[in-house]
């Protein structure tokens, strides 16, 4: 396949883009060699080699699968809710979802990145993008819980996050879409884009006991679209690197009107630097309107605060904190090699691959070696920078992944396929064909100090024939291959929730052993924990009634409960007592408007539920958890608004009719 340069070059590359089904190989079978199959096989009843966390796309959720099996073994619900286990419909789950919108259901999950320390995944947490409403979450790999989401002001279209630094002292975020800032009248003609919009980047300290996250400050660029970074590290530590498409400053018809310019920009910012200069009073302080949720694992319960300030830098007020490097054409991936010493930029509508080394970008710094400046930041000359290109790699490169061999691999979307070139002497060694159009790639620790050298996993997009038609809406396809000889070998294929985008994976005996198994029930500080049948109890507290269950296998206590009139708001605090792994209990409520709980051992989790109407409603557990489960049930006899019906509860006694109580 050919690009052809004319002034209409950009549409023959989009024309290609939908006519990639021309690079389909006519044997498909062929690609995958005999001994696949052992390779990619765990037994039954045993483990797999690493952890695959997978974003999910506009699912919102994370996936985690085992490889090399390709067995999913859990979807973690981050962003959007999920009626599976109550996540953003239980009362405690709720605040995680609340934005300065409020409750939000959904996003769009991109990218992930597993916490590092000195450059080396730790298996602590992992954390995410919401692309929509931007956000950044952090999910913890002991409960594989959401942990903590955190609101982004100043931006729109979070896509360029969240990537770490190499101690995880921060979570960068670009933003995608350039806006006015907050604090600013956002009621201007669009076309106003150059004078009023801004490009903000937003800097998320972690705290290295417990994680939680705070925006340390922001910094203030021209208006582009931030589309993805990359920390230095080794020898670049202390710098992050952004691509940036839409230097063009285009707000109509991107597609055209922000493919003008041969090259747009790699943005490098020295990240140590900007701290510094906050920490000595730089920069303003903005008022804004931002949540920060963080859920507490000992009250089993997210609270939400609404934030109202921020410290913003400009860039353009402090020389020597930001360069731009131009980079071929609409970068997409940016990508830094293990060492630190290389920064791959991948322009999507580019038929190379630039490699830009740290050391010439210092040199060029310390010479001036610059053509001008973009909107007041310094950009370097291309060729200053440049440690050279890939030549003839394949079509529309999108993103770059590192082994510990010294070889990288970059996704080609446009020519549907994975190449392996040389970081030294940038020699295409080897491509391998994916099916089809693949956007990520991840080598577990392929983009740490780090990398291992044994599995690569491509995330494909338009997977038209690989899988077992499903009406309109195929699966998604992930395909795993060895890489730990010469050539790519392909060695699976497996289906994906949601669109895969960006994966992490890593040994599964960084993240295993410290699972946690259960929650201990004494440690359980929830304000309506039940510890013991004993304390179970129904309280009415005006149109509110609190019911304290506790569940354990098979009963439910109390079971039986009267006294609820229509109209009521009733919340069932129910507390799964049992203190042993693998026994989850559900409930649910018949006619209630929200998902059901699914409440581990030790925890409490509550269903809010408001009658509708007279009459005799059961509830049950909806976890097959003993052979007697589907005893594990009960009744609320809900009577008229105003009747005079007592509250009353018990389990195994039947109380007085309480017809025969006299009202008063
Ligand atoms: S993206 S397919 Cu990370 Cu949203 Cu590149
Ligand atoms: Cu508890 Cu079924």
């Amino acid at each position: 396949m050919k690009v052809f340069k004319t002034n209409a070059g950009i549409l023959v590359i989009f024309a290609l883009l939908f006519g990639l089904n021309a690079c389909k190989p006519k044997n498909v079978g062929s690609a995958v060699s005999g001994d696949a199959a052992a390779k990619s096989y765990v037994a039954p009843g045993k483990y797999d080699e690493y952890y695959n966390f997978v974003s999910g796309g506009f699912s919102g959720q994370m996936s985690v699968y085992g490889l090399p099996s390709g067995r999913l073994l859990r979807v973690v619900p981050i962003f959007s809710v999920n009626p599976e286990n109550g996540y953003g419909y239980s009362e405690e789950t709720k605040p995680m979802l609340n934005t300065s919108h409020g409750v939000i259901p959904w996003d769009d999950q991109h990218h992930l990145d597993l916490s590092q320390t000195d450059g080396s995944i730790d298996g602590r947490w992992i954390f995410a993008n919401a692309n929509n409403t931007p956000r950044v979450a952090r999910v913890d790999l002991t409960t594989f819980h959401t942990a903590e989401i955190i609101e982004l002001p100043n931006s729109a279209g979070n896509h360029s996050s969240p990537f770490i630094t190499e101690n995880t002292e921060y979570v960068i975020a670009g933003t995608r879409f350039s806006v006015p800032p907050d604090d600013k009248n956002g009621d201007v003609p669009i076309n106003t884009y150059k004078e009023n919009f801004k490009g903000t980047i937003s800097f998320i300290s972690v705290d290295k006991d417990n994680g939680n996250m705070d925006i340390a400050f922001q910094l203030q660029c021209p208006p582009v679209n931030f589309d993805l970074s990359h920390a230095g590290k080794g020898v670049s530590s202390g710098w992050f690197f952004f691509s940036c498409y839409n230097s063009e400053q285009a707000n109509t018809l991107l597609e055209v009107n922000a493919s003008k310019r041969d090259k747009d920009f790699i943005m490098a910012v020295i990240w140590k630097k900007a701290a510094e200069l906050v920490k000595a009073g730089k920069g303003r302080k903005q008022s804004v309107k931002y949540a920060s949720n963080r859920y507490d694992e000992k009250t089993h319960t997210a609270t939400s605060t609404i934030r109202t300030e921020v410290t913003v830098m400009d860039a353009m007020d402090f020389p020597g904190l930001v360069y731009m490097i131009p980079c071929p054409k609409s970068p997409h991936g940016c990508d830094v090699s293990p060492t630190g010493e290389y920064i791959v930029g991948s322009g999507k509508l580019a038929a190379l691959i630039p490699v830009f080394s740290f050391e010439k970008i210092q040199k060029a710094i310390e010479d001036k070696s610059f053509a001008g400046d973009y909107n007041g930041i310094p950009v370097i000359n291309y060729e200053a920078a440049l440690y050279g290109e890939v030549k003839k790699p394949g079509l529309g490169p999108l993103h770059t992944e590192f082994d510990d061999k010294g070889n990288a691999y970059t996704t080609m979307f446009v020519s549907s396929e994975v190449v392996k070139w040389n970081v030294k002497d940038l020699k295409v060694l080897d491509r391998a064909p994916t099916y089809y159009s693949p956007g990520h790639l991840m080598i577990p620790g392929g983009d740490t100090k780090k990398p291992t050298g044994k599995y690569l996993v491509a995330y494909n997009k338009i997977t038209k024939d690989r899988f077992l038609p499903t009406g309109p809406e195929l699966a998604q396809s992930a395909q795993l291959f060895d890489i730990s000889g010469d050539k790519m070998q392909l060695i699976l294929d497996y289906p994906t929730i949601g669109e895969p985008h960006y994966a992490q994976a890593v040994a599964a005996s960084v993240i295993r052993d410290n699972s946690v198994k259960f929650f201990k029930i004494e440690e359980n500080s929830n304000p309506y924990v039940s510890k013991g049948e004993g304390a179970t109890k129904v309280v009415r507290e005006g149109n509110k009634v609190h019911v304290y269950m506790t569940a354990i296998r098979s009963h439910l206590t109390p079971d039986n409960i009267e006294g609820i009139r229509v109209g009521d708001e009733v919340y069932f605090h129910v507390t799964n007592i049992e203190q042993d792994w693998d026994v989850p209990h559900g409930f649910a409520v018949k006619g209630a408007a929200t998902a059901e709980l699914l409440i581990m051992p030790g925890e409490t989790a509550t269903l809010k539920w408001v009658p509708d109407r007279v009459g005799m409603v059961p509830f049950y557990c909806t976890d097959f958890c003993s052979a007697l489960h589907q005893e594990m049930s009960g009744y609320a006899r809900v009577s008229p608004a105003g009747s005079n019906t007592p509250i009353s509860f018990s389990t195994g006694t039947n109380l007085p009719k309480s017809d025969s109580i006299p009202s008063k």
